[in-house]
């Protein structure tokens, strides 16, 4: 699967792979209260950071293909020391703003956002492997798209800091256009920020994307799914994007390998241009007999 979306040909665009991370199997990894395998997510998480830099350093757009929605950690972290003034889009499900001591599971999974942001940055425990984890977003430059499966003290801390969330009751009385108008109309009024789209594929329904760890019913239609990454590509903001928890291991049956990959890559080249009407070559010429 990733392989596939590494081979894409992007029509225009230069990709550059920058590799798979390879992350250390940590056999001691005992869990901190009830959060699973710290060691392993922390490290692995500060590889994710500094390739994120990497990328950026070298003036691209960061497309980080996932794997569990954990590695939006290291990857809003390591753009964020590069453009401290991102703002992020977070398209799933779930809220992922669990901190280790409300969440009902202990997968950090479930927590990403909650060492990112300032706000809860006294909320947050310290857990080994985590030390060189600084918040590093505000909650006013969040935006949630897609929720419906949200954990009671989630919603507390969605409410308590006043983060900005389209939940799926959203995307339905108000239609995905003028969800993507208001999203961008609160993410960049007067100044242009660079955006981060933390993509979790379980944001779209299971009937398009089944192949993940968490499926939730009443999810974005494909084509809803798709016009969050056609409009935020033509804002010309996207900086980094994770495209995450597609997971071939969830799926019943093959086509459903297939239905999610093809979700996924048609996700990613949405970010990079691909419009449904088509598209030419500037130069082309209709042959002459
Ligand atoms: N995801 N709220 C649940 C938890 O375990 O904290 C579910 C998390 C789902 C995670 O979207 O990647
Ligand atoms: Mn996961
Ligand atoms: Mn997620
Ligand atoms: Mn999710």
């Amino acid at each position: 699967m990733y392989e596939e979306i590494i081979k894409l040909s992007l029509s225009g665009c230069a990709v550059k792979d920058y590799g798979n991370l390879k992350f250390e199997d940590l056999p001691d990894d005992e869990p901190f209260g009830s959060t699973k395998r710290p060691r392993a997510v922390g490290l692995a998480n500060k590889q994710v950071a500094d390739a994120v830099q990497r990328v950026k350093n070298d003036g691209h757009t960061c497309v980080m293909l996932g794997g569990d929605h954990s590695l939006a950690i290291g990857s809003i972290h390591g753009h964020a020391a590069c453009r401290p003034e991102l703002k992020v889009v977070w398209v799933d499900a779930h809220a992922d703003i669990n901190t280790p001591l409300t969440s009902p599971t202990g997968n950090i999974h479930g927590q990403p956002m909650s060492y990112l942001i300032h706000e809860l940055c006294a909320k947050i425990p310290h857990m080994p492997s985590f030390s060189w984890i600084k918040p590093c977003i505000a909650a006013k430059d969040i935006v949630y798209i897609g929720l419906r499966d949200v954990d009671p003290e989630e919603h507390y801390i969605l409410k308590h800091l006043g983060i900005k969330t389209f939940s799926m009751t959203e995307v339905d009385s108000l239609g995905i256009a003028k969800v993507m108008e208001q999203t961008c109309d609160y993410i960049s009024s007067k100044i242009k920020n660079p955006i981060h789209l933390s993509y979790d594929i379980d944001a779209l329904d299971p009937s398009v994307a089944p192949a993940t760890g968490t499926p939730v019913i009443g999810g974005l239609t494909y084509r809803e799914g798709i016009y969050i990454t056609e409009y935020l590509c033509q804002t010309g903001l996207l900086s980094a994007i994770d495209l995450v928890e597609v997971n071939p291991k969830q799926a019943k049956r093959e086509e459903e390998v297939h239905w999610t990959a093809n979700a996924a890559v048609d996700l990613v080249l949405g970010c990079f241009g691909r419009v449904r009407e088509g598209s030419h070559a500037a130069d082309y010429k209709i042959p002459d007999p």
